[in-house]
């Protein structure tokens, strides 16, 4: 993990770039001190996990999760009959979990060192919990995503791709039919993959969506606020920093500023999360 240092910061945008997902309004946000996850949580870190207290997702429970389109086989497609209208690239995929990312007949084998998926906010507070850690707040993620920088869309600045260079594994082509990957990656990256921000995290952006303790709403108080949590009550979570999936045309959510939501039991191949944890002592 890494230590944040505790400070003052603007959350959200006064330019929002998604209306609806509630970005606005820019409000100063005071953070204490805690502790960061230096990466998303690994398939590897996961595994750890399952092996010590044989832990079952709520995937693995439910039967299915949610796998991107562009990432399944034909022969796994040709049994799936239904979709999500809104977004068709999303299939429900039967035996498809954290170990099985697109189905029963794929593996993470050579993917230890990527992203956990297929995890949902449950599963996610459970991994924490038995870290001793937990998630972080939605306020205390986007100022992890900031790296120190003040009102910058992504973690290094505003421009995508400084000298040409690639800072976040998100998609290039056109959505969802052609993904080039001229990142180098087609789906998720290792954890430790491209530079890191000013805090040394790595991958706030781009690869994995990440859960974060806030319930979700989509109307803010634009006074200052101290360690704030998020609304008390609510139906879905909070989730930042897009994913591999991610392209300016329909999903311009690798943004620190961005955000969006599922329920607590959903689960996809392109939603995992990382820990926080409070630093020892008074603040
Ligand atoms: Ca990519
Ligand atoms: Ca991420």
């Amino acid at each position: 993990m890494v230590a944040i240092p505790g400070g003052v910061f603007t959350m959200g945008t006064q330019e929002p770039e998604i209306q609806q997902d509630g970005e606005g309004p820019a409000r100063r946000v005071h953070i204490n001190s805690f502790y960061m996850d230096q990466y998303e949580v690994s398939n590897q870190d996961f595994e750890r996990f399952v092996s010590s207290t044989g832990y079952i997702t709520e995937a693995e429970k439910f039967g299915d999760s949610f796998v991107f389109e562009g990432m399944l086989s034909e022969a796994v497609k040709a049994d799936i009959h239904q979709a999500v209208a809104a977004a068709p690239w999303w299939l429900p995929v039967k035996g498809a979990s954290w170990k099985h990312p697109e189905g029963p007949d794929s593996s993470i084998s050579s993917r230890m060192d990527h992203p956990v998926l297929h995890v949902s906010w449950n599963d996610a507070v459970a991994f924490c919990t038995w870290a001793g850690k937990r998630l972080p707040t939605e306020a205390e993620w986007e100022y992890s995503c900031r790296g120190g920088l003040e009102n910058r869309l992504f973690p290094w600045g505003n421009k995508l791709q400084p000298k040409g260079q690639h800072y976040a594994n998100i998609w290039q082509g056109e959505f969802p039919t052609n993904n080039t990957a001229e990142d180098g990656y087609k789906g998720t990256a290792p954890v430790s993959a491209f530079p890191p921000n000013g805090y040394g995290l790595y991958n706030m952006v781009g690869n994995a969506w990440e859960w974060t303790s806030d319930w979700w709403a989509v109307h803010h108080s634009p006074q200052d606020l101290h360690n704030p949590k998020g609304p008390s009550s609510g139906t879905d979570r909070v989730k930042k920093g897009g994913s591999y999936m991610c392209h300016k045309s329909y999903c311009y959510r690798y943004r620190c500023a961005a955000r969006s939501q599922n329920t607590p039991d959903s689960s996809a191949s392109n939603l995992g999360f990382r820990c926080a944890a409070d630093t020892p002592g008074p603040h």
